[in-house]
């Protein structure tokens, strides 16, 4: 069969920058797997490639077409399914990804035929080899005697008589997925980086996390089940790659000192000179100064770090399990180190004018890079049901963790929207001379920010 994987264009503020861009690791192993079946794939990244969707399909001529995507692409995504099943009502679209692992109820109402809420692919070829019998008029395919029945496969949602049936999930493992074909990837290298890392490879090590904070979406992600590969299997694959940075999307990659220790071990055997950059917590990086040594000693160089709030009761509010004093542990063995601390923190609807100026102060006092989020109660996280009720703006592509979706406690929207604006600008202006940024072009950024305006005028007449 043909199939055709859509990456959907960026939504929301990284849309407009190409400072922080990734390769689509999750297309590039759907295309592993489909073409390792027999079947010929096609990636459309629609980030980059600016072809209009009916013109695409006309030159792939797809039976099948397979969109991932996040939250805030949901709306876009429904738009896609519209315009394909109006094109052409013959071709299955299967939808998956992060967010539909999770959030698949809030696609019922898309024209879409299949759901995939799993993180691993094993059931994903099933599906397929489903869709390939059916279209043999249920012939299976060739040299398989069983016949597939979509009841049997696991973590799929289908529709039976117009209504949606949600087949179980299973818990599946990341060490079950093949090593992803990059072809593609080899082809675009240079448009991935994250600042001043590039060109930069994404490498997936694990599902999950073993912590449970509870704004958290990634946790619930595999039933809540952490699993990650072998160390073996991630450091050939590393080996792999002719890239001089990787950035290993775990969400947590300091969990097992042991595992970390073979890491370092086994880095070291193989000669392999690579920069890393990775998430992590506070509490382990605080009580593991040994070995972040050793890891800034075999190239770690940058750890988005949940920093999230200075005080003990903001901390266990998001039932983060970290002290202050580990925070700060953590900045301090990091810059020792010269590992950039890319802390992450949150601005939080009870916050005064004042709190905004004292949350400064103390990321300015400190060698951080910070990213700050709003608090968001995002949908298919523990606390969401807690909020769901309050939140005063319900549109999916503000989930994006930079808008105010509760109300303030001690000022308007429009007052907390500005004070969140103002301290990110102070923060960025702050560290504009950082190494980090040390790459970033400002003139190509801002004719980027131009060109992406009119390709999104563009696409807001052909899709
Ligand atoms: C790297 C990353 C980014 C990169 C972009 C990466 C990329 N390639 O596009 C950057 C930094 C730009 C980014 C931006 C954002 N991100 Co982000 N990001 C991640 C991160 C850390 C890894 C994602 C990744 O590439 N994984 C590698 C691929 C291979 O894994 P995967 O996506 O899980 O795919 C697997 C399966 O889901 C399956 N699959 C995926 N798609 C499909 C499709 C089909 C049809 C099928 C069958 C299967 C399938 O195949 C893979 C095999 O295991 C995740 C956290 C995480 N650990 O997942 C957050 C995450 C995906 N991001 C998230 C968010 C919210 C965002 C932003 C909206 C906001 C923000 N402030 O970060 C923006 C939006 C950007 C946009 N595209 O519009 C959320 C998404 C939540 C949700 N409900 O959708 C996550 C889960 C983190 C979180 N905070 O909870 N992100
Ligand atoms: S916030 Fe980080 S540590 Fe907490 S559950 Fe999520 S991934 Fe794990």
């Amino acid at each position: 069969m043909n199939i055709l994987l859509i990456k959907p264009e960026t939504v929301g503020i990284f849309s407009y920058t190409y400072l922080v861009e990734h390769e689509p690791l999750e297309m590039e192993y759907l295309y592993t797997v489909f073409t390792a079946m027999g079947h010929s794939a096609v990636i459309y990244d629609r980030r980059y490639e600016l072809t209009p969707m009916k013109k695409k399909i006309r030159e792939v001529n797809p039976d099948v077409i397979c969109v991932t995507g996040y939250i805030t692409q949901q709306k876009l995504v429904y738009r896609y399914c519209e315009e394909i099943k109006s094109y052409r009502p013959d071709i299955k679209i299967i939808l998956g990804g992060s967010n539909v692992e999770i959030n698949y109820e809030n696609y019922f109402g898309s024209k879409a035929d299949y759901l995939y809420h799993l993180s691993g692919l094993e059931n994903q070829k099933k599906l397929i080899r489903y869709i390939e019998q059916e279209k043999n008029n249920g012939t299976t395919a060739v040299g398989e005697s069983e016949k597939i029945r979509p009841e049997d496969i696991a973590g799929i949602c289908y529709k039976k008589d117009g209504e949606w049936v949600v087949n179980p999930k299973v818990v599946e493992s990341p060490a079950d997925l093949p090593i992803p074909d990059r072809t593609y990837f080899y082809k675009n290298k240079n448009r991935f980086r994250y600042l001043c890392f590039k060109p930069l490879a994404l490498v997936k090590n694990s599902y999950s996390c073993r912590k449970k904070c509870n704004f958290c979406f990634c946790t619930n992600r595999n039933s809540g089940r952490y699993a990650c590969r072998s160390v073996e299997s991630l450091v050939d694959e590393i080996a792999s790659l002719d890239v001089p940075a990787i950035h290993i999307t775990d969400d947590d990659f300091l969990i097992d000192e042991d595992y970390l220790k073979e890491f370092i071990r086994l880095i070291k055997e193989k000669d392999i000179h690579k920069e890393y950059l990775i998430y992590g917590r506070a509490d382990f990086i605080a009580h593991h100064e040994e070995l972040m040594k050793e890891l800034a000693g075999i190239g770690l160089k940058l750890i988005m770090v949940g920093l999230e709030a200075t005080s003990e009761e903001e901390l266990d509010s998001y039932n983060k399990k970290v002290t202050v004093s580990e925070n700060e542990e953590c900045i301090r063995i990091l810059s020792e180190n010269k590992i950039f601390c890319a802390g992450l923190f949150i601005v939080h609807p009870g916050m005064t004018k004042e709190d905004f100026k004292k949350l400064y102060d103390w990321i300015a006092s400190r060698d951080i890079i910070p990213t700050v989020s709003v608090f968001t109660p995002m949908q298919g996280s523990a606390m969401y049901k807690n909020y769901e009720d309050k939140m005063i703006n319900r549109d999916v592509t503000k989930q994006d963790l930079f808008h105010c979706l509760l109300q303030p406690e001690h000022m308007s929207v429009k007052q907390f929207t500005r004070e969140y604006h103002k301290l990110s600008l102070r923060l960025a202006f702050k560290n504009r001379k950082s190494e980090l940024y040390s790459k970033n072009n400002y003139f190509g950024a801002i004719l980027y920010i131009v060109k992406v305006l009119f390709i999104k005028l563009r696409r807001q007449i052909i899709l």
